[in-house]
């Protein structure tokens, strides 16, 4: 096992993980910028390392300053947290190549799934269903035209090196699809160096179902049930819960199962998750797999009694899975709401300051991630998320209405936080009901 790990991240996640490595007797190591000398994760760590300036280029995101920092402390392994660099495959390389264990997948399947019409390729000979769409990239507009018109409108075009939610367009007719194409290849170009796009067929008001799996070096691999998104603003998650509630359990059964033979199929190890559409038939479509833990991995922490993050290091570390599918059972229901420092009434404009009060919920059933306490300063540099509530109950209204208890308990001052509009979704009778996709936010919220 390894005697000392490296967190190049921030924020939660990196108390997260702080909190994994000294349950496993492990020492932890924090990187900060400048603007996160002050933070508790950072006092928290058994040792910390400034690799630069508040911009996120210029530390989290500096490669050279935190490998120099892994040297310095002499760390056996990284933990790349969410965000940041926990998809970068070239990281993950130089963490191989430095002596590193880098904890996350190996360089080439990060790639590989990280380009979508080769995870497509991958699900298609996996067996998973997936969006109808192209047979890999598309050219040009007028074969983008020719399969729109066999496949029939809308459909949705796609970059190959995009995902959650970047460089996307919908287009219902020709004359938009051409238009929509060049839009969407300038863009592509633009944000990844990479212009290649693909077509799918546009899922109307689809849910978000996503499945957790963790798979080992030796080729052991196991689902930990469903996690459900569908709660989204412009492709930012504010509420997510396991399990999925409108599953009946077969489809959950085959869902799982089938997001387990893709990345059995895929080579792959450590933790991933794979994203689903799930239509208004109840019709699951694979869209893309992440290969990083995610912002909602507690939801399945509480069903599953798993911890994720120890998972993710023993298997790192190349200790077996010793979990077998039929131990895994999900108990009760989870539910997560996101606290971001936002203001909901103008347009969730980030709403960063000095935290005066700060009191944090408990009681049974809640736990919560965060990272800041009472006199923390909530940095403009950064994502705005500032702490996520967790909840687990034996139902889905106990869940609610623990979660709603919470939220009230929550006191965070002077700054404008996302927990009022998280309470408006938890008491809308759409919520309640499961009547939601993921336009619900735009359609059925006021101020948004
Ligand atoms: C789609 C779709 C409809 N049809 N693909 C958005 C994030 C990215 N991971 C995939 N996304 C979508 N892909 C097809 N073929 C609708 C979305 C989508 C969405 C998906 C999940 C949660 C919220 C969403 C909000 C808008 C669009």
């Amino acid at each position: 096992m390894f005697s000392r790990i490296l967190i190049a991240n921030r924020g939660e996640i990196a108390l997260r993980v702080i909190r994994a490595c000294h349950e496993m007797g492990i020492e932890a190591v924090a990187v900060y910028s400048e603007a996160d000398r002050d933070t508790s994760y950072v006092k928290l760590a058994d040792a910390a390392v400034c690799i630069g300036p508040a911009a996120a280029a210029k530390s989290y995101l500096n490669i050279p300053a935190i490998i120099s920092a892994a040297e310095v402390t002499d760390v056996d392994a990284i933990h790349p947290g969410y965000g940041f660099l926990a998809e970068n495959a070239h990281f993950a390389e130089i963490c191989g190549e430095c002596g590193i264990a880098f904890i996350g997948p190996s360089p080439a399947a990060m790639r590989k799934l990280g380009d979508k019409v080769a995870a497509r390729k991958l699900a298609q000979d996996a067996r998973v269903p997936l969006v109808p769409g192209s047979d890999g990239p598309v050219a040009n507009e007028a074969e983008a035209v020719k399969i729109a018109n066999k496949m029939g409108y809308p459909v949705m075009i796609k970059a190959a090196a995009g995902g959650g939610g970047r460089g996307m367009r919908v287009a219902h007719n020709d004359i938009s699809l051409h238009k929509a194409f060049g839009a969407a290849r300038a863009e592509a170009e633009a944000a990844f160096k990479n212009g290649t796009l693909y077509l799918e067929k546009y899922i109307v008001e689809p849910r978000h179902v996503e499945v957790q799996i963790l798979a080992d070096k030796a080729g052991n691999a196991v689902h930990l049930y469903e996690r459900d998104c569908t709660i989204q603003r412009r492709h930012q998650k504010l509420i997510e819960e396991s399990p999925c509630p409108v599953l009946d359990e077969r489809t959950r059964e085959e869902l799982c199962k089938s997001a387990l033979r893709l990345i059995k199929h895929a080579d792959y190890h450590n933790a991933a998750t794979v994203e689903f559409l799930l239509d208004k038939k109840k019709n699951y479509y694979f869209i893309e797999v992440n290969t990083r833990i995610q912002v909602e991995h507690p939801v399945t922490e509480m069903v599953t009694g798993q911890d994720l993050i120890k998972w993710q290091i023993k298997i790192a570390a190349g200790m077996p899975l010793e979990l077998r599918q039929r131990d895994i059972q999900h108990r009760g229901v989870s539910i997560e709401c996101r606290i971001n420092a936002e203001d909901p009434n103008r347009n969730f404009t980030p709403s960063p300051g000095r935290i005066t009060t700060f009191m944090v919920p408990g009681g049974p059933g809640v736990r919560v991630d965060t990272y800041l306490c009472q006199g923390a300063v909530i940095s403009p540099y950064y994502d705005s998320m500032v702490s996520k509530v967790i909840v687990h109950q034996p139902t889905r209204e106990e869940a609610i209405a623990t979660m709603k208890r919470a939220l009230r308990e929550f006191q965070i001052e002077p700054i404008k936080t996302t927990i009022p509009i998280c309470l408006e979704i938890l008491s809308h009778n759409l919520y309640v009901k499961n009547q939601v996709d993921t336009s619900f936010i735009e359609r059925h919220l006021t101020n948004t």
